[in-house]
């Protein structure tokens, strides 16, 4: 079973999602999201123009062979562009496999040990009521755990506040060149505890409450932030701090006992190891698709099964339905699962990807298709071009640029 051909396919219904093809002699094709959010076109010329060529006449069986070959052959290692090219090769290759054999991933790698993904949505809204009906929204529709994220009074933008009200989009990527916000954090640290108070009070506390804090504090805020919440008992507190500076993480540490998850901007087991084996993080949240693909990410949840710690892959509209239906295959076979971020995709994305995953009572169930169960309707996905898109940038009040 070789591989015939590669093909990269760019499409943006609702947003942009880059899709690599593969298709082996034998018939079989096997598809791998490589989107990156705003640096999408780096990521389709490093695998036309460099990968695609090298995959042609490969044994398309040998994943991890291939996988070795791709990020050792390159000789420059890790970083964003080259894991999410290898994610989507990766990725395509287990879709391969599993049609070939007519199995769905999970049981290739090893069988499900759960019934099903226990997945958060996103709710928000511009003011403290609108975030509670959107809630309670949420709770009506079966959800066992939500993410809350409401505008801070006084600015005039926040991450995570829905634009249009559809529950399935937000700020990033809505202009060509990057919208620029700003950011106030001791505004915010003020707030977080009244918007989190507010929402327990009115919905109780049987669902899991979580929380991105989108990388803006330094370690001492983010400490007080966690201690602030202690009463609301939160699932978690994600990118608290920005995720390089891992000794932030002893701090924090030291002064909280609320949950630490991080991971979505990492792209390899080497930025994952000292925050792990260190026990500094209570869930890792790397994305199957910049990863380095279903082959990588297995490795940094085994190996954050060592040390205690859960997984919560990052599953943000931004990575395409070939990306969750990954993630969800995942999801199943680990035992050390902690939860799945699961934000939905813009109905035009509907036309394009034809998924089997299937969302009841609070948890994601990815069906029993061969493969990933993941099928790409080519022609949608051309009358869908291409749109240049960038992510925010933030400024503090004085015009200091800050992490967004
Ligand atoms: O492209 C960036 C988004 O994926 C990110 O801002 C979303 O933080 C995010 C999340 O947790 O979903
Ligand atoms: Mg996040």
């Amino acid at each position: 079973m070789r591989i015939d051909s590669a093909e990269v396919i760019v499409t943006s219904p609702g947003r942009n999602y880059v899709t690599l093809k593969l298709t082996t002699d034998t018939g079989v094709t096997g598809l791998g999201d490589a989107t990156l959010n705003g640096r999408e076109l780096a990521v389709v010329s490093y695998l036309r123009d460099h990968v695609c060529p090298q995959l042609i006449g490969k044994d398309a069986s040998r994943i991890t062979d291939i996988w070795e070959y791709l990020y050792k052959g390159a000789y420059w290692r890790r970083g964003p562009v080259t894991m999410t090219a290898i994610a989507g090769v990766d990725c395509a290759l287990w879709d391969i496999l599993g049609k070939a054999t007519g199995r769905p991933v999970h049981e290739l790698l090893g069988g499900a040990v759960r019934d099903g993904v226990l997945v958060y949505g996103h709710a928000n809204g511009q003011t403290i009521d609108d975030v509670l009906a959107d809630v309670g929204r949420y709770l009506e529709a079966g959800y066992r755990a939500i993410r809350v994220q409401a505008s801070v009074p006084g600015l005039d933008s926040t991450y995570g506040i829905h634009h249009d009200g559809t529950g399935h989009t937000y700020e990033p990527a809505d202009a060509r060149y990057p919208t620029e916000n700003v950011w106030d954090s001791a505004a915010y640290l003020r707030f977080a505890p009244e918007l989190m108070a507010a929402v327990r009070a009115e919905h109780g506390y049987d669902f899991h409450l979580l929380h991105d804090v989108h990388h803006r504090l330094t370690p001492r805020e983010a400490a007080r932030l966690g201690k602030s919440l202690e009463p609301f008992d939160m699932f978690w507190i994600e990118d608290a701090t920005p995720a390089e500076d891992q000794t932030a993480f002893e701090l924090i540490r030291a002064h909280t006992v609320t949950p630490l998850a991080v991971g979505e901007v990492f792209n390899s087991i080497w930025d994952c190891r000292h925050l792990i084996s260190n026990r500094l993080v209570d869930y890792i949240r790397c994305s199957v698709s910049h990863t380095g693909g279903i082959t990588h990410l297995r490795k940094i949840f085994d190996l954050a099964a060592l040390y205690g710690v859960r997984t919560g892959s990052h599953g943000a509209g931004d990575l395409s339905p070939v990306s969750f239906a990954a993630a969800l295959q995942l999801d199943l076979a680990v035992p050390n699962f902690g939860i799945q971020e699961y934000m939905g995709h813009l109905s035009p994305a509907e036309e394009v990807f034809k998924t089997a995953y299937r969302f009841e009572d609070g948890y994601m169930k990815p069906g029993d298709r061969p493969g990933l169960g993941v099928e790409i309707d080519e022609e949608a996905a051309a009358r869908y071009a291409y749109e240049p898109k960038s992510l925010p940038v933030n400024r503090l009040r004085d015009g200091t640029i800050h992490d967004w």
